[in-house]
């Protein structure tokens, strides 16, 4: 076992990343810890957003790994991995999620998970990544300000053991990371542009102010979203490049 070799535990922290990066930062860490919480006082999202989790409801962790043998330009796979064990997971007690690019989870029309990715790269290799994930597990209340935030809970109308849970989870990540690291990478890019949401489906999103219709086709090499629009052009974009629209 890689991920989960090591599980640190916090009742409370600030954030499970910025526990990761500073461990990271100061000790000698081994590959695969895991940083877990119960709650956090300041849960990051991507670009100053914020994770909001009530206490002891849900899933909060961060793991560290040191994937050397992926280079910088390929870094996505990283993020594709990650969705694809928290997929593994879901599925498992409720089939049909999906990856909304780049790399939420979504239950259902709900987003149930949030993954956060840091990576420490220097020259041409990728020292360090710290993979951040939120999964709501029994919250059923959200704050106002996030209405497409689901859980397992809201979904299935089950209540579940977060320690199980968790257990699951780090062994399916484990699983998926193996396979990053020694198997096949085309199966990993070509099994998460399958779950993609809303894949192959004419929807509406909006780029430089301009809104479009599109279908969503493919994910580059560098995991840009590939968008095929009604005249066949396909058009590429980059993270908050573009917003889906409903
Ligand atoms: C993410 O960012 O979705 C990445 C979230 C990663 C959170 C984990 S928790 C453990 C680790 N430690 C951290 O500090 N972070 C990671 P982004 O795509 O920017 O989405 C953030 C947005 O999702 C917010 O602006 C809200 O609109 C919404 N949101 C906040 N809390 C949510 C929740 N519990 N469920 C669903 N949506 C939420």
């Amino acid at each position: 076992m890689i991920i989960g070799s090591n599980l640190l535990r916090f009742d409370s922290i600030q954030s499970t990343n910025t526990k990761a990066l500073m461990l990271i930062r100061n000790e000698d860490i081994p590959e695969g810890t895991v940083v877990f919480t119960g709650f956090q006082t300041a849960g990051r999202g991507q670009a100053g957003n914020t994770w909001e989790s009530e206490k002891g409801k849900n899933l909060l962790l961060s793991i560290i790994l040191y994937p050397e043998s992926v280079s910088p330009e390929n870094q996505f796979i990283i993020s594709m991995t990650i969705s694809l064990g928290i997929s593994d997971l879901i599925d498992k007690y409720h089939p049909g999620c999906k990856i909304k690019w780049p790399n939420d989870i979504y239950l259902n029309d709900k987003k149930i998970a949030g993954i956060l990715i840091e990576n420490s790269i220097s020259g041409s290799i990728l020292k360090s990544s710290v993979a951040g994930i939120g999964l709501n597990i029994n919250q059923v209340n959200f704050p106002p300000n996030i209405p497409n935030a689901g859980s397992l809970k809201q979904i299935t109308g089950k209540e579940f053991d977060t320690e199980v849970l968790l257990k699951e989870l780090l062994s399916e990540l484990d699983k998926r990371y193996k396979l990053m690291l020694y198997g096949d990478r085309e199966s990993i890019r070509r099994e998460y542009i399958s779950k993609l949401y809303r894949l192959n489906e004419w929807s509406r999103y909006r780029s430089a102010g301009s809104a479009f219709k599109g279908r969503i086709t493919n994910i580059s090499d560098e995991g840009h979203l590939i968008i095929e629009n009604h005249g066949g052009k396909m058009m590429t974009f980059s993270f908050k490049e573009v917003d889906y629209l409903s």
